[in-house]
């Protein structure tokens, strides 16, 4: 891969964008590659991801305005779902997918930190839909994922305006759970994901999916999928030894890693 690294620490991956020269945009190369990385992923041993960007200046500075500029109609929407495509794999990604946004999180980048699950961001991020001063509409699922997770009237207003925010305004808006200094992004992400790993991986994989479904169906349906995902749960060895476990009144036990199944 040349626009995107990936490697593997304990149970949790970590898939960088690198492209430093041009601020880590996305163009088809970079959108081709994180498919193949997601594909790649295996899920027998992995049980977080966290998205980053190469560098401390950007995590993902948008689509390539390069590339875009000379796309015809047909071409422009050839782009669009190929990077539509990538998103919603996030998105639905078996696993959760945590964003530590290092720095400019603009147009694509901010759209493709809404697919994941979780953001947290360094000091220095800088948020934005800069779309319709290019000429554009947000293209990569921002008009309404943005809409989704801070509301429509601050989705409108920054999508309207095209001002971008810095990271203290993210948090206050709730796009970032956490805010940090930007040396110890990294770290309180893949302490974060240690923390995801370590429970039972089905049931964690389940609730990712009870929510992200539940969400997109009305509250009568909402409730069936939870009930579905939740029965989906018994009868694994987690749940059996996670609940034998608990009963123990043997304190002195020590609590063995989830096996996955
Ligand atoms: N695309 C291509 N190159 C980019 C880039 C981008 N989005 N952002 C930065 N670069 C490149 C710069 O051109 C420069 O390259 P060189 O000149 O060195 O060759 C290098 O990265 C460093 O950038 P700057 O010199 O500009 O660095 P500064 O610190 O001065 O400024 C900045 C940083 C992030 C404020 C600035 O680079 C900037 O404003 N960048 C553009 C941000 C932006 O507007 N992003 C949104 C792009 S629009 C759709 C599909 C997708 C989309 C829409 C529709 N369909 C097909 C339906 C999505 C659209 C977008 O994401």
């Amino acid at each position: 891969m040349e626009f995107v690294l990936y490697e593997v620490k304990g149970q949790v991956g970590i898939i960088t964008i690198s492209r430093e020269k041009a601020l880590n945009a996305l163009n088809s190369a970079v959108l081709d590659e994180l498919d193949k990385t997601l594909d790649a992923v295996d899920l027998d041993t992995v049980r977080c991801l966290i998205l980053t960007g190469a560098g401390q200046k950007s995590f993902v500075a948008g689509a390539d305005i390069g590339e875009m500029s000379t796309l015809t109609k047909a071409e422009g929407e050839a782009f669009g779902k190929k990077g539509n495509d990538v998103f919603r794999k996030l998105e639905v990604f078996p696993i959760p997918v945590i964003a530590a946004v290092n720095g400019f999180a603009l147009g694509g980048g901010c759209e493709i930190s809404m697919s994941c699950d979780i953001r947290i961001c360094s000091d220095n991020a800088v948020f934005g839909q800069p779309e319709v001063g290019l000429g554009i509409t947000p293209g990569f699922g921002g008009t309404q994922r943005l809409a989704r997770l801070v509301g429509p009237g601050i989705a409108k207003q920054m999508i309207y305006t095209a001002r971008n925010i810095k990271a203290d305004e993210a948090l206050r808006i709730g796009l970032v759970n956490a805010v940090y200094p930007q040396e110890e992004l990294m770290a309180a992400a893949e302490k974060m994901a240690a923390g995801i790993a370590k429970n039972a991986p089905i049931a964690v994989r389940n609730c990712k999916k009870a929510i992200n479904d539940g969400l997109e169906a009305g509250m009568d349906d909402a409730i069936v999928i939870e009930e579905k995902l939740f029965g989906d749960c018994f009868e694994t060895e987690d749940q059996k030894y996670g609940m034998a476990f608990f009963l123990d009144k043997n304190k002195e036990k020590v609590k063995e890693p989830f096996q996955n199944k």
